[in-house]
């Protein structure tokens, strides 16, 4: 298979996590004799930094004339703490999610049976837990108007949402529950939220085309919950932008560690594939970040946008196998992890390549 893969490795770790995503498709390109050919460009901090602009327009037809791209992180902590920059590496992710008509954000925690002492949670309550968010990604209070009033004395954001956008994740959140527990998760704030009232009652009136499914609906504040409480009791879930945003973090803890979370960004055209986290300045540089939420962004884009389920799976099998050899990197290695089996980011790709 010919394919064109852009490399968008932007801000802080995601610059060295995802060398190693690439090495692993380079690898598996090899491996199962295809073509793949790669070009690379900018975005975030580095994009303003070279350009002026958080997503140049150059990047933009590189991402619209590829067939997927691979991407890191963005952010940089000198706009975290200058709440008046005008200018922000985020802008640039949003615009090329509005751009890209990247609406549906999949994220799927799957904890490795290795990894169950990684995490906080007691194993006995996490072993077997196996969900997929998907987060609506091109709406709500990330998109509606924002602004300032009084003299800048009060700020707004609005959470907006039309049917259509709520019936279209809704869709693919049924279609995917159809091939996995089919159990349905929709949470909001229903309760209090009359953009979340919308959203119930488009996820209520689809629900009928879906009966096997079994759906249920719960606030965001529950869900938070129980998602630590009883990791297990979901299978699909579907959710608004800025929940979705905070529950696959707090459930980046049932798979032991945001370094382990990989996500695919879908819609309309070229699917975007990335770790969940962001660009963590506080270990950039140092080569200690765990690439392995690259690398499964890597299988997750072969096994969407390409089809090539057995190349994504090899690549799954490889991180399997690289735990059970008692391999880590420093956010999932704990007391009983021995010293040489503590892994760098470029250690653990060579490692991971050897497994391919
Ligand atoms: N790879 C994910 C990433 O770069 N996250 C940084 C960020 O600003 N995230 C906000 C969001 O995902 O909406």
């Amino acid at each position: 298979m010919k394919k064109h893969i852009l490399i968008v490795p932007g801000d802080g770790i995601g610059q060295e996590v995802t060398a190693v995503g690439k090495k692993v498709l380079e690898r598996i390109a090899e491996k199962f004799n295809h073509e793949f050919t790669y070009d690379e460009a900018l975005i975030g901090h580095v994009a303003i930094e070279a350009t002026g602009n958080p997503l140049p327009d150059e990047t933009l037809e590189k991402m619209r004339a590829s067939d997927a791209v691979l991407f890191g992180a963005v952010g940089h902590p000198k706009y975290d703490n200058d709440p008046s920059a005008k200018v922000r590496p985020e802008q640039g992710l949003l615009k090329m999610r509005k751009e890209l008509g990247l609406y549906a954000n999949l994220r799927p925690i799957k904890l490795f049976d290795e990894l169950l002492s990684a995490s906080s949670i007691k194993p006995e309550i996490l072993k077997g837990s196996d969900i997929l968010f998907f987060r609506e990604l091109t709406g709500d209070i990330y998109f509606g108007e924002k602004g300032r009033k009084n003299d800048g004395d009060t700020a707004y954001d609005i959470a907006e949402y039309s049917k259509y956008e709520v019936e279209r994740i809704a869709r693919r959140a049924f279609e995917a529950a159809m091939t996995r527990g089919k159990r349905l998760c929709s949470v909001d704030k229903a309760n209090v939220l009359e953009s979340s009232r919308l959203w119930r009652e488009v996820v209520q009136a689809i629900a009928p085309e879906y009966p096997e499914v079994t759906v249920e609906h719960i606030f965001v504040d529950a869900a938070a919950m129980m998602l630590i409480k009883d990791p297990k009791r979901f299978d699909v879930v579907v959710t608004a932008n800025l929940f979705g945003d905070i529950l696959t973090d707090e459930a980046s803890q049932i798979a032991g560690s945001m370094g382990m979370l990989a996500s695919a960004s879908v819609g309309d055209s070229t699917g975007v594939y990335e770790p969940i986290h962001g660009s963590a300045h506080d270990i950039t540089g140092k080569g200690v970040a765990n690439p392995l939420a690259s690398v499964l962004s890597a299988a997750l884009l072969l096994d969407i946008s390409f089809g090539l389920k057995d190349e994504s799976n090899a690549i799954i099998a490889a991180v399997d196998q690289l735990l059970k050899d008692g391999f880590r990197t420093r956010d999932i290695a704990d007391a009983n992890t021995p010293a040489d089996k503590i892994l760098n980011t470029e250690a653990a790709g060579e490692e991971l390549l050897k497994r391919l």
